[in-house]
């Protein structure tokens, strides 16, 4: 990851507003570091057409300002359920200026299959490795150095309980918005014969979809016959985006 200078916020920047999904497995601790972040300033409604709940939150930092929203917490973005689906297209579709990834210090393995995911979508992530407390009561050391460089994005090691780390937490979520840091996130990487397909399907879809969309994502979604992705990439309306010939350049490549 590569650190610069810090410039002064002008004009725009300074009042434009962030937003940050904040995403995680249930029962991790998102809504304590919710809550830390953004204090009492926070709502809650129902996401759109769903019975489930959507918390929003806001806080200023460092003189920018952000809205934090809460994701249904999943073990992984299949959108096999409502919350995943929820969880899943928050983050892929409504653009949020970067993902806080919440983990569980105790059971990082698990958790660390939805990071993985959620870096196949987008490369502005943060992670965020909860319950360090937990951990070292249970004589668990998590190497965040380590886990930083293998993942290619910041991590930060939390207890959000008593507050340990949300100041650091904040800062780096600030710097990545700051364009301060460069990720690098790490790919996992498929069968030989999968991988072609992925890249030629990725490679003939890249001229019809917005730019905002990761190609290699919405390749993976198609091979998986998860058509369902292209109708929020037409919700969009992007100009470029025309839905037949998407639909058939995706014929000739599943052939
Ligand atoms: N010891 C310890 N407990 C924590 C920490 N963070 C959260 N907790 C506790 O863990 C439990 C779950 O925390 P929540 O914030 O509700 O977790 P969540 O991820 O929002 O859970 P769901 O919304 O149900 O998925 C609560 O009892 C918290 O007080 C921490 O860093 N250390
Ligand atoms: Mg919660």
């Amino acid at each position: 990851m590569l650190k610069t200078t810090s410039l002064p916020i002008q004009g725009q920047e300074a009042t434009r507003n962030f937003v940050i999904a904040l995403a995680g497995n249930p029962n991790v601790g998102k809504s304590t570091v919710f809550n830390r972040l953004t204090g009492l300033k926070q709502h809650t409604g129902n996401w759109p057409g769903k019975t489930v709940t959507r918390a929003e939150g806001i806080f200023s930092h460092r003189n920018r300002h952000y809205t934090l929203v809460d994701l249904p917490g999943t073990y992984s973005l299949h959108a096999s359920s409502t919350d995943e689906q929820v969880a899943r297209n928050f983050i892929c579709f409504s653009r949020p200026d970067l993902t806080l990834v919440v983990c569980d210090a105790t059971c990082l393995e698990r958790n660390l299959n939805l990071v993985l995911q959620i870096l196949e979508i987008t490369d502005q992530v943060v992670l965020c490795v909860n319950l360090m407390d937990e951990a070292d009561r249970k004589g668990i050391r998590v190497d965040i150095d380590m886990l930083a460089h293998q993942l290619g994005i910041p991590v930060v090691g939390t207890a959000a309980r008593s507050g340990m780390g949300l100041s650091r937490l904040k800062d780096v979520l600030d710097d990545m918005v700051a364009g301060k840091i460069v990720t690098t996130p790490r790919q996992v990487v498929y069968d030989p014969e999968l991988e072609t397909s992925i890249n030629e399907i990725a490679k003939r879809l890249t001229p019809y979809l917005p730019d905002w969309i990761n190609s290699r994502w919405v390749a993976l979604r198609l091979l998986e016959r998860e058509y369902s992705v292209l109708d929020h990439i037409t919700d969009n309306k992007n100009k470029n985006y025309s839905e037949s010939i998407l639909k058939e350049e995706m014929a000739l490549c599943l052939q």
